[in-house]
């Protein structure tokens, strides 16, 4: 039976963020407002490394509201009091532009510190090229399961979640049963500040699950309970309609410890993309219809530059470099310019390929994550 959540503390961390000294910037994401800054805490060691992420926070709608001119002061932090500090850049006819600062409660930036980071979360959380590679159940057990068990991120944070040593209070549901139960609680990306933006993991109890290939008829009833449960645990705590949440299942995940991630349908959580999630709909009804649907399956998954299994992959078939059309075997359509003539074709691709790089600000980079 699903049982309330304990109380824990909350561990202070071992560094002072103000003491982070920046070595460079992995990524500015100007769409999502978030920067990742690679550097270290010089006072506590010259050599690790450390990856600091600021996000700006999502509005909440209650941070607009506004007082009756009755009412003495605003019961709530909003930005619409005597705190709001404003700058005038100009005023034009009705239109006017301003510079605002509200006050000190409104302007949090969501901080993300991993210490000390290894090479694969500096990979992970840089702007890089990203390849598509079709997974076949043969590469799988040929390259991507070795190089898995051989490399990947700790799960020491997934274990000490599962045995209650960590981030217990954050627990918004729990089903302990230890084939079909799971934890349910905010993921590290929401500041819990937010419904309209919430992001939260369903975590299962069951050990031994690295990812949907590991998924078959017998896992139905985990991942049922845990679509009904977590949904109904959701509409109590939060009061979100089960029929708004995205529900999914990372392929490639980081971490090889089955979860699902849930967020509302009309937010774009980051890692939504269709290159990377899996709907726990179509993951249950794919094992309802054929029980080793993922055991027979070709999965495509991304893989970034700079990760150790793009060589692997490399090795058996041409990823980052494709191999060059001779004219005589040239698709008929090509780049989406089938009508143009061969030279003006060239001519575009030429055009395309020294067209100069966006300035930074203005495009919006993808971190790995
Ligand atoms: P994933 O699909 O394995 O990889 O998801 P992704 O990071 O490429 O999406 C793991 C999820 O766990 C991510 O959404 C992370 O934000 C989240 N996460 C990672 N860590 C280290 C923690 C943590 O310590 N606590 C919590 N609550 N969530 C975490």
């Amino acid at each position: 039976m699903p049982e309330p959540a304990e109380k824990s503390t909350v561990n202070s961390p071992t560094y002072d963020l103000s003491k982070f000294r920046l070595k460079r910037i992995l990524s500015n994401n100007s769409v999502r407002k978030s920067i990742s800054l690679l550097g270290s805490f010089p006072d506590l060691s010259e050599t690790d490394d450390a990856i600091v992420v600021f996000e700006k926070n999502a509005y909440r709608e209650s941070d607009v509201a506004t007082q009756s001119l009755s009412e003495e002061s605003p019961k709530k932090p909003s930005y619409f009091t005597a705190d709001l500090k404003v700058d005038t850049e100009f005023v034009n006819n009705i239109y006017g532009s301003f510079q605002v600062v509200p006050s000190r409660d409104l302007c949090g930036v969501k901080s993300t510190v991993i210490y000390p980071a290894t090479d694969k979360h500096i990979e992970k959380y840089s702007i890089c090229q990203k390849y598509l590679i079709r997974e076949t159940p043969d590469f799988y057990e040929r390259i991507t399961l070795p190089y898995l068990s051989s490399s990947q991120f700790s799960l020491e944070w997934v274990y000490n979640i599962l045995e209650h040593k960590q981030e217990t209070e954050r627990i918004v549901f729990e089903d302990k049963d230890p084939e079909t139960g799971f934890i349910l609680l905010p993921d590290l990306k929401w500041d819990g500040r937010n419904v309209e933006n919430l992001y939260l993991l369903g975590i299962v109890h069951k050990h031994g699950l690295k990812s949907l290939r590991d998924l078959n008829a017998s896992h139905l009833d985990l991942l049922r309970n845990l679509r009904q449960s977590a949904k109904d645990a959701i509409f109590n705590r939060y009061g979100l309609n089960p029929n708004q949440l995205r529900m999914y299942i990372h392929y490639q995940p980081s971490f090889y410890h089955l979860h699902v991630h849930i967020n509302p349908v009309r937010n774009d959580a980051p890692g939504i993309w269709c290159e990377k999630s899996h709907m726990l709909d179509t993951v249950i009804n794919n094992l309802e219809l054929l029980p080793d649907y993922y055991q027979r399956a070709t999965l495509p998954f991304v893989l970034y530059e700079g990760n150790k299994l793009l060589e692997l992959y490399e090795k058996e078939q041409p990823v980052r470099m494709v191999p060059a059309v001779s004219e005589s075997e040239e698709p008929a359509v090509v780049d989406g310019f089938s009508d143009d003539e061969p030279e003006e074709r060239q001519c575009k691709r030429i055009k395309l390929a020294t067209t100069p790089e966006p300035k930074e600000v203005e495009a919006p980079a993808q971190a790995c994550a």
